[in-house]
C-alpha cells in the first residue's frame, strides 16, 4: 500500500538531500546501513519520528490484533545496482529465496497464530531502480511450499548460509535436491512488488520472499521494520537496545516528544498498565519532563489499588 504522503514526506526530503547516488559508497553491497548508521534510533529526526510514526502502529496493532506491540528492528539501507557478474556468495543482489524468521526469532513460527510482521518502505521508484521485492503468495492449506517445518533454506537446520541465489539453487541441487526442486517452484510462483516513493509492503516472517537486483547505476533505498506483540516468545531484537545511546538528550528527546503509543514500541508501558504507580510515573516523569513528557494520560489511567 502507499503511506499518506503527509508521513513520509520529510524523510524523503531528507534522504533525497543526504543519502543521494554521489553519496554512497557503492562497493556497500550487503543488507543494512554501512556501519549500522541507519538503525533505529538514527537520532536524525525525521527518520526516526517515520519509524514511530502511528500510521504505522495503527496498522500493525490490527496485523497482530493487540495494542500492546514492540518494534524489533529498524534500518534504512541503500542498495546500489551493479552488473550481475560482480556478485559473490554473499551477495545481496540477486537473493535466494527465504523466509526472514530465521535471525529474528529463536523459536519457529505458527502459521495460524501470527506473533510478529516485517515490513519495508521503498523511497525510490520501481519503474527507474527496479529491485521489486519478489514473495510467494501461500496456496490454501495444502500448498506444498508451505508446509512447515520451513527448513528448506540456506542458514536453516545446518545448511550452509549464502544470499546469492545461484549460489544457493547449486549448492541444493548438489546436496539435497528434494528441496532443490521446491525452491525451483517458487522462483516460478514469485511476484514483484512494484513501488513508489512511500509505498510499504508489510510481510510476515514466514513467506518466501527475496530481493532482486537493482538496475546498474541505480540506487533503492528502503527501510526494513519489523515489530512483535509484546507477549511473543522467541524473538529478538534486530537494532541494539533503544537507551543505548541515552545520556546526551537525543533519546530523552525522542521519549519527550513521543505519545504513549509511540513510546510504547520501545517498551514503555501504555497508559493504565499495571507497571504504573503514582511513584514510579513521578520517577518517570522526573528523568523525562525535560525533554517534554507529559505525565497525564498515565495519571489518568493510573491502574486502581496502586
Ligand atoms: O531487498 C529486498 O527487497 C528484500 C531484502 C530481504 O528480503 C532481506 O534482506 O531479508
Ligand atoms: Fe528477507
Amino acid at each position: 500500500m502507499q503511506l499518506p504522503e503527509e508521513v513520509t514526506r520529510a524523510a524523503l526530503d531528507w534522504l533525497n538531500e543526504n543519502l543521494t547516488p554521489d553519496q554512497i559508497d557503492a562497493s556497500h553491497l550487503d543488507f543494512g546501513s554501512p556501519d549500522r548508521q541507519f538503525e533505529f534510533p538514527t537520532l536524525i529526526r525525521p527518520l526516526d519520528d517515520l519509524v514511530l510514526n502511528e500510521h504505522l502502529i495503527t496498522a500493525v496493532q490490527q496485523l497482530l490484533g493487540t495494542d500492546d506491540i514492540r518494534l524489533m528492528q529498524a534500518d534504512l539501507w541503500p542498495k546500489v545496482g551493479v552488473e550481475s557478474e560482480q556478485h559473490d556468495a554473499q551477495a545481496n543482489t540477486d537473493q535466494r529465496m527465504h523466509m526472514d524468521y530465521g535471525n529474528n526469532t529463536l523459536l519457529h513460527p505458527d502459521w495460524y497464530q501470527p506473533e510478529a510482521v516485517a515490513a519495508i518502505i521503498y523511497y525510490d521508484d520501481g519503474t527507474i531502480t527496479a529491485g521489486g521485492t519478489a514473495y510467494v503468495p501461500r496456496q490454501g492449506e495444502s500448498d506444498p511450499a508451505y508446509q512447515p517445518p520451513f527448513i528448506h533454506m540456506p542458514g536453516l537446520a545446518g545448511k550452509p548460509f549464502f544470499n546469492d541465489r545461484t549460489t544457493v539453487e547449486q549448492w541444493f541441487r548438489d546436496h539435497d535436491p528434494v528441496a532443490y526442486e521446491l525452491r525451483q517452484t517458487l522462483y516460478t510462483r514469485e511476484q514483484q512488488v512494484t513501488f513508489q516513493p512511500g509505498t510499504i509492503l508489510f510481510y510476515r516472517h514466514d513467506i518466501w520472499h527475496r530481493g532482486t537486483p537493482v538496475t546498474p547505476g541505480k540506487l533503492r533505498r528502503v527501510h526494513n521494520l519489523g515489530w512483535r506483540r509484546a507477549d511473543a516468545r522467541g524473538w529478538t531484537n534486530w537494532n541494539e537496545g533503544w537507551a543505548r545511546q541515552s545520556y546526551n538528550g537525543e533519546v530523552e528527546s525522542l521519549i519527550g516528544r513521543s505519545t504513549p503509543r509511540q513510546r510504547c514500541l520501545l517498551d514503555f508501558p501504555l497508559p493504565g498498565d499495571r507497571w504504573w504507580t503514582p511513584a514510579r510515573l513521578q520517577q518517570v516523569a522526573a528523568r523525562y519532563e525535560p525533554f517534554g513528557f507529559d505525565p497525564a494520560p498515565y495519571l489518568k489511567s493510573m491502574p486502581t489499588g496502586q
